[in-house]
């Protein structure tokens, strides 16, 4: 290790600059410039201040996260070692205990940019410095830290698919939340999960696959699997070969699928649910293997009764109301308010694969939340003590073609960008202004008028008027796309929207989308088909219907909660949660797009640090306070440093705390240029001053259990 940190120290010297707030000239090239001095010399992680900036390597780089390095991190300061994500852990679990606050750390960046891997070391590192492992005596604290550590196979395994951008990407979001008893151990946990990419199951372009799990069950299964759920090789699944992809590079599913196993293992699911959770991917996988013929008069009957008999048998339900839930939609007459008789349509061959997908991806989405809930009750803590959230969300998309899923992800990304110009350039500049702080204020851009054009009541934003069409058209499917466009052109009073034909244009803070209007009305009701959910709440297996305990609405003026209000209130929730906590910051950037090392291709990388601000970001960082701590605080913590606060270890102070802090600085000879005190904190310019108090104090202590030793020799 001491070898590598002098590599590392070498690096630095000639290779850029670690903390990017240093640099000569702040312009947008000097940045890349920097990151691509390091990139090529392995460095992948620089600073801006307190912000990480992660550049993925697409390779595994020796001793980057070895146990060595990992516990060179613990008890450091930022500025003490180079940046690391390790760096960022020790800061996050740090503040935690010293400042007794909830912390956060929000990763962002692109699709296979490195969040997940990101996210995962930071569980990785704070289940290691929590209490020794292996070591606590707490059977509870074993078992939650445990499960940190394994729900990350077991989700991905359900929740990640190959993509074109990257291998094993995240088709959901994740917010997880690690709960820390008073001795700051982890003792339990939750997981908020955001919109799984349910269209997954039933669709995938070329070169991609539906989600890892199906495959590694479909080449894992044991033989007996094989023949009680019908299970065989992946390509006799039509839901598994739309995108002609059965492998990944590298991967290999079968052991992959041993180590989802013992994940469920160690979580604590029970051999019957697992038994169970492996019948409905079986089921899924079956149901995508129902075929439909077109009958005369634009009607369709199932081609293979066996494989609806089989569907039946994996689902316990009657195969002939199976049947008819899938050739057929119920409807029914009405007289006003008064029900009337119900009746059968015939779908013809386009709305019977539409219903038949339907049924696929609410059963998958109900297996995935029933997990996701099932992880959490095993991490369920009913002391609430301070807590350490990590949120790994999809990043900002953009496709040739995007549709309410990337309209939904952008949303979110935009507002986690306003949490971030909140915290790091909003709130700084408040603060500054309301302490009476000398400041020059530097301009941003605020996307909050962005976030306005999509969730906003009056005027009424993107989510409120696609629910509106969806009241409009309740009932029926028709006319609504085309009212749709009619509606949203109200939006374009905000210069950050246009229409373009079909389509609309919204200007995100990363770069103008075209979303695709055809398809979202659809989308956004997103609710259940009632003949499906009659279906399965008459299953005779209780673990499907437990997935399913909705209550069937007979009120069809009611609007059932929509896909966009779902994920409004969720964001909002998130976002209530964030500000609750101290953020800490990690800015991924995918160096290319061919998922290869050793490869920075400039362009793209610029337009990732356009967008994500970090300009604004260094500019604010420079002109700004590195650190800031009330009065009271400062005092505390630093008293021991002054003849006039603190004698044999004890606090003697009587004054006010500001009058301290001014006699603790004095003691120190801080030079006045490198603080400011402000109304009610005192702002403290560079971290180094930060670290020579911090040093300070430490030898204060180590000297006064010296003393006590040896006063105690002698004594004795
Ligand atoms: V997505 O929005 O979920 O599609 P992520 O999560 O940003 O995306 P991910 O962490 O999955 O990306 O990284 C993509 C791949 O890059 C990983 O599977 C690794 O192969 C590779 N990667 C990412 N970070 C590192 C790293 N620090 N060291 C080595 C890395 N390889
Ligand atoms: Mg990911």
């Amino acid at each position: 290790m001491a070898q590598q940190k002098a590599e590392w120290g070498n690096q630095m010297k000639n290779e850029g600059l670690d903390d990017m707030t240093l640099l000569s000239k702040v312009t947008n090239d000097q940045i890349l410039d920097n990151l691509k001095k390091r990139f090529e010399k392995d460095i992948i992680y620089t600073n801006i201040g307190d912000v990480l900036i992660s550049v993925n390597p697409f390779k595994f780089i020796d001793g980057m996260y070895s146990d060595e390095v990992l516990q060179e991190y613990i008890g450091k300061s930022r500025i003490e070692l180079p940046p690391h994500v390790f760096a960022v852990a020790e800061q996050t679990y740090r503040s935690m205990i010293n400042e007794k606050e909830n912390q956060c750390v929000i990763i962002s960046g692109e699709s296979g940019a490195g969040k997940t891997e990101a996210a995962k070391k930071i569980m990785q590192y704070i289940a290691d410095v929590s209490g020794e492992r292996g070591s606590s005596s707490n059977k509870k604290v074993e078992h939650v830290k445990s499960i940190i550590l394994e729900t990350n196979p077991l989700l991905e395994a359900f929740g990640n698919a190959k993509t074109l951008r990257n291998n094993n990407s995240s088709r959901f979001g994740k917010y997880f939340e690690i709960q820390f008893n008073q001795s700051n151990e982890p003792e339990g946990g939750k997981i908020t999960n955001y919109l799984l990419e349910k269209s997954r199951v039933v669709f995938q372009l070329k070169g991609e696959r539906n989600f890892h799990i199906f495959y590694q069950f479909c080449k894992g299964a044991t033989p007996q699997e094989q023949q009680e759920f019908g299970i065989y090789g992946p390509e006799n699944f039509a839901y598994l070969t739309k995108g002609d992809t059965l492998d990944i590079d590298g991967v290999d599913d079968v052991e992959e699928f041993a180590l989802t196993r013992n994940a469920m293992n160690v979580i604590g699911i029970p051999a019957n649910e697992q038994k169970q959770i492996f019948k409905l991917l079986a089921a899924i996988l079956w149901i995508g293997n129902i075929d439909f013929k077109e009958q005369a008069g634009d009607k369709v009957t199932i081609s293979d009764t066996s494989v609806l008999d089989f569907v039946s048998q994996l689902l316990d339900v009657p195969s002939h109301f199976l049947k008819t839930a899938l050739e057929f939609r119920q409807m029914e007459t009405r007289h006003g308010n008064q029900r009337g008789t119900q009746y059968n349509v015939p779908l013809n061959k386009t709305q019977a694969i539409a219903g038949r997908d339907a049924l696929a991806k609410a059963i998958y989405d109900r297996l995935f939340n029933w997990l996701v809930d099932r992880i959490n009750k095993e991490m369920d803590n009913p002391q609430k003590g301070l807590m350490i959230g990590v949120l790994d969300i999809y990043g900002f998309e953009v496709f040739d073609r995007n549709g309410f899923e990337q309209f939904c992800i952008n949303y979110v990304n935009e507002k986690l960008q306003q949490i971030f110009i909140e915290f790091t350039l909003k709130m700084e500049q408040e603060e500054y202004v309301r302490e009476g702080i000398k400041w020059e204020p530097i301009p941003f851009f605020d996307n909050k008028i962005v976030c306005e054009l999509i969730e906003g009541k009056n005027p009424p934003g993107i989510f409120s008027i696609l629910d509106d069409v969806c009241r409009a058209v309740h009932s029926q499917a028709e006319g609504a796309d085309q009212k749709l466009l009619q509606s949203i052109g109200v939006c374009k009073s905000n210069p950050h929207f246009d229409t373009r034909g079909n389509a609309f244009c919204v200007k995100h803070y990363a770069g103008d989308v075209v979303y695709e209007g055809p398809g979202m009305i659809e989308k956004n009701k997103d609710t259940l088909l009632k003949d499906h959910l009659e279906i399965l709440q008459m299953s005779a297996n209780n673990f499907l219907v437990a997935l399913f305990p909705d209550v069937i609405d007979t009120d069809s003026k009611k609007l059932p909660s929509t896909a966009g209000f779902k994920i409004k209130s969720q964001a909002a929730d998130l976002v209530a949660t964030l500000m609750k906590s101290t953020p800490h910051y990690i800015r991924t950037i995918k160096p290319n797009d061919l998922k290869k090392p050793n490869i920075l291709e400039g362009s793209r990388v610029l337009h990732q640090v356009k967008y994500l601000g970090l300009l604004d970001n260094i500019k604010v960082r420079r002109a700004g306070f590195a650190y800031r701590s009330t009065f009271e605080r400062f005092f505390q913590r630093y008293y021991l440093l002054s003849d006039k606060t603190c004698y044999a270890g004890n606090n003697i102070w009587k004054g006010d705390a500001l009058s301290a802090c001014r006699a603790i600085l004095a003691s120190q000879n801080v030079d006045t240029t490198q603080y400011q005190i402000g109304k009610t904190k005192i702002f403290i310019r560079y971290p180094e001053m930060l670290f020579s108090l911090e040093e300070t104090r430490e030898r204060y202590w180590h000297d006064m259990a010296s003393r006590i030793k040896n006063a105690y020799r002698t004594y004795k």
